[in-house]
């Protein structure tokens, strides 16, 4: 019996079951993956125990011996596998990083110009329920009514109109890749900082499977659990010019301590990141997310912009008649996990909005190829076709589970072990 199971054995079946959960069931929520062993090993680790406020060297803490190591070599990496010029990896979270990043170039009521939530944004771009939009005057661009895609003149003409201090480019739930030199040229324009969120493709970034915004951008935010396979957390990614000013932000401006075991973790992740598997990775993650749409099209499904780049899709349910939030949780008992999602001009309330979003970030970390994402497809259209058939919802699940055998995802097991 391990130690969590003689202590506390309710919290230990709790971790139990959803191991099992994430090994049953095929995983597309865009923003998940499977992260190896060795970063959760890092992350499970005696780190945790420590203190470290401030930065490798000058720390306001004694005892820093190690830790100092763990994040300078964290550091190191990062640096290496954007090629990025400074490097700050405590941020907690995504929300944190960016809310940091505005601490260190706005002041309260200065203007933000984003992309609209329901066009594929984030919260933390400036959606009027966000800091980010509270704190701040938040504008917004969004898309091309008809492709669905940015439309960089009006973008432009967003950007001279409102005149924003920052320029934010980066989305959850778009699924092209953006013109980051145009974004630039258009920062320069009005004279504004432009930042990136990378969170959702920093992984394909690292994998050479998208462009880096890191030429074109001041600053970059990303978190590195999502495409990027590491641990809970993120980091920003700057100019030396904004070096300071960001870490600034970043402790004291918003947090306290880093949480060092991830810090070790995200490490770990990067040296993951920098390896060839990892390349190769990124690539499938592209051709898994582009089989599924393509399966998804033949069956004649409406996909917001007619396809994928990324690692993710939105499905546009709107002319099905069809509740998003149905379909979601049919789906889920037939054991294909993702969530309901706004899609661009959505008619329809977000807590029940016009499409699904899927992605092929974990189910790639498991080993899926082209003729899994397939059987995902073909899968994901029976569901939808029979949506009140319970009976149905179970034989389906049963026979994912049995199909997902075939693929042990990583990381499960660590905790028995
Ligand atoms: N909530 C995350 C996502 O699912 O995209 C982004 O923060």
């Amino acid at each position: 019996m391990n130690a969590l199971q003689a202590t506390d054995p309710e919290i230990h079946a709790l971790i139990c079951q959803e191991e099992e959960r994430q090994s049953d069931k095929i995983r597309l929520i865009a923003s998940e993956n499977y992260v190896s062993n060795s970063v959760m090993q890092a992350t499970g680790s005696v780190l945790t125990n420590k203190y470290s406020e401030g930065y490798p060297g000058k720390r306001y803490y004694e005892g820093q011996q190690i830790i100092d190591q763990v994040e300078s070599v964290a550091i190191a990496r990062v640096k290496a596998v954007f090629a990025a010029e400074h490097v700050n990896v405590q941020p907690y979270s995504g929300s944190p990083a960016n809310i940091a990043t505005y601490l260190a170039f706005l002041q309260p009521g200065d203007t933000i110009l984003g992309m609209a939530l329901p066009h594929g944004g984030h919260l933390t771009h400036g959606a009027p329920v966000s800091i980010s939009g509270r704190y701040f005057r938040a504008e917004s661009y969004s898309v091309d009514p008809e492709s669905k895609r940015l439309d960089y003149d009006q973008v432009r003409k967003r950007a001279l109109e409102c005149r924003p201090r920052l320029l934010v480019a980066g989305h959850s739930a778009h699924p092209r890749i953006l013109d980051f030199a145009k974004f630039r040229q258009i920062a320069d324009e009005v004279g504004a900082i432009f930042m990136v969120d990378m969170a959702h493709f920093s992984g394909l970034v690292a994998g050479g499977a998208h462009p880096s915004p890191v030429p074109y951008a001041d600053v970059v935010t990303t978190t590195t659990h999502k495409s990027l396979r590491g641990p809970r957390g993120a980091m920003i990614l700057c100019r030396d010019q904004y070096a300071a000013a960001i870490d600034k932000a970043v402790f004291p401006g918003l947090q306290g301590g880093p949480h060092d075991h991830t810090t070790a973790a995200i490490a770990v992740a990067m040296k993951e990141a920098a390896s060839d598997a990892f390349k190769d990775y990124a690539h499938q993650v592209v051709k898994n997310a582009r089989t599924l749409a393509k399966t998804l099209l033949d069956k004649g499904f409406n996909l917001v912009t007619g396809g994928t780049d990324n690692h993710l899709l939105l499905v546009d349910l709107s002319a099905t008649g069809l509740s998003s939030k149905k379909v979601a949780k049919a789906l889920d008992r037939a054991g294909i996990v993702l969530n309901y999602n706004t899609i661009p001009f959505d008619t329809r309330k977000p807590t029940d909005p016009g499409g699904i979003r899927m992605g092929a970030c974990a189910v790639t970390s498991r080993g899926f190829k082209e003729k899994d994402m397939v059987f995902v497809g073909d899968i994901i259209a029976a569901v939808i076709a029979r949506l009140d058939d319970e009976a149905f919802l179970a034989k389906t699940a049963a026979h994912v589970k049995e199909y997902c055998r075939q693929f042990p995802a990583p990381g499960l097991g660590h905790l028995l072990a």
